[in-house]
């Protein structure tokens, strides 16, 4: 597949999920540098990073995808020559997928030992990480019942609906708005993650805000599965998340909406949970309270506060 069209797969949403996205533009960049008919190394360069940028303008939100980007690009840093850099990038990217996909095996297992025999559990949106869990822990032979919410407007509830049942899992599939109505017979809340900032706040799929709201009302805990490479570097220097907003036309038909004069359609696609209602981040690494997200950054994506103070600039910054 040409990366033009990988990049209008994710924007579409036909390619969604962080991980997945993450994985689709690192294989994309692969596949575009081994077709590349460069010059020399400096060209070769100049057009993979050309690329990046398409894959990068995307989807905002998901920072695993300027993370594994840039883990991969950084591949290129001590190639001199252009078949060494051709096959660098073709061993980075190929590491990053099977360790990206590896990290969802490790975080399974980590997080199906929160997960205890008899638990009811609720879920959100469509995350490969928190379904990876809930599966394990019904492997393991716990008997659970699931909540799958709808995930307006683009109902990736669907999708877990899909995981679930095929898994052979008790569900219950309810509107967004119904989670508060059924919180007190939660007993843990999990989902997956677009991006985890330095101090321990989730951006998740908009609806997860409010979920750990409630979930914090009635004593329920919270956690969150997320690989090493959703946490953020960049907040480190007190970058902010941006929240992707999507058409209106995701939530009201156009010939709905052009029916109204005064109404402005507000479709953010994503919301901060701030790390006061998250109990645990499951990592690959291991399982760990939000308040640590600095020590993922620092130890497993190689970016540290000190680092900073040094007089180089950001673009130095690679996640060697
Ligand atoms: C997806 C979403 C998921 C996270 C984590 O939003 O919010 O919860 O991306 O998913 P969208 P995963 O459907 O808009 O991409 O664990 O699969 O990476």
């Amino acid at each position: 597949m040409v990366l033009s069209e990988t990049a209008e797969r994710i924007t579409s949403m036909e390619i969604r999920g962080a991980g997945r996205i993450a994985r689709a533009a690192v294989e994309a960049l692969k596949e575009y540098s081994e077709g590349l008919d460069s010059p020399d190394l400096t060209a070769y360069k100049k057009s993979m990073q050309e690329a990046a940028d398409t894959l990068l303008a995307t989807r905002p939100t998901a920072v695993s995808l300027p993370n594994a980007i840039h883990y991969t690009l950084a591949s290129l840093k001590a190639a001199d020559s252009l078949p060494a850099a051709r096959a660098a990038l073709r061993e980075r990217a190929d590491e990053f997928i099977r360790s990206s996909l590896h990290a969802i095996e490790w975080i399974a297992e980590i997080g199906a030992r929160h997960i205890s025999d008899g638990d009811v559990l609720l879920t959100h949106c469509n995350s490969q990480a928190a379904l990876a869990c809930i599966i394990e822990a019904h492997r393991q032979g716990k008997e659970i019942e699931v909540y799958a919410t709808e995930v307006r407007p683009r109902g990736q509830g669907l999708l877990t609906l899909q995981a679930l049942d095929q898994a052979g899992i008790r569900t219950n599939y309810i509107i967004d708005s119904a989670v508060r109505h059924f919180m007190n017979e939660i007993d843990l809340v999990i989902v997956g993650a677009d991006a985890v900032t330095v101090n321990g706040a989730v951006v998740n799929k908009i609806g997860t805000a409010p979920i750990a709201l409630a979930a914090n009302e009635a004593r329920t805990n919270v956690i969150v599965a997320a690989e090493t490479y959703k946490f953020a570097p960049l907040t480190i220097l007190g970058d902010l998340i941006e929240i992707e907003e999507r058409s209106g036309s995701e939530v009201l038909s156009e010939e709905i909406a052009a029916r109204f004069r005064h109404v402005t359609i507000r479709n953010p696609v994503f919301d901060v949970t701030p790390a006061s209602y998250i109990d645990l981040i499951i990592t690959e690494k291991g399982a760990l309270p939000p308040g640590l997200a600095y020590v993922i950054i620092r130890d497993y994506l190689g970016w540290s506060i000190e680092e900073f103070s040094k007089p180089h600039g950001l673009d130095d910054r690679n996640t060697d």
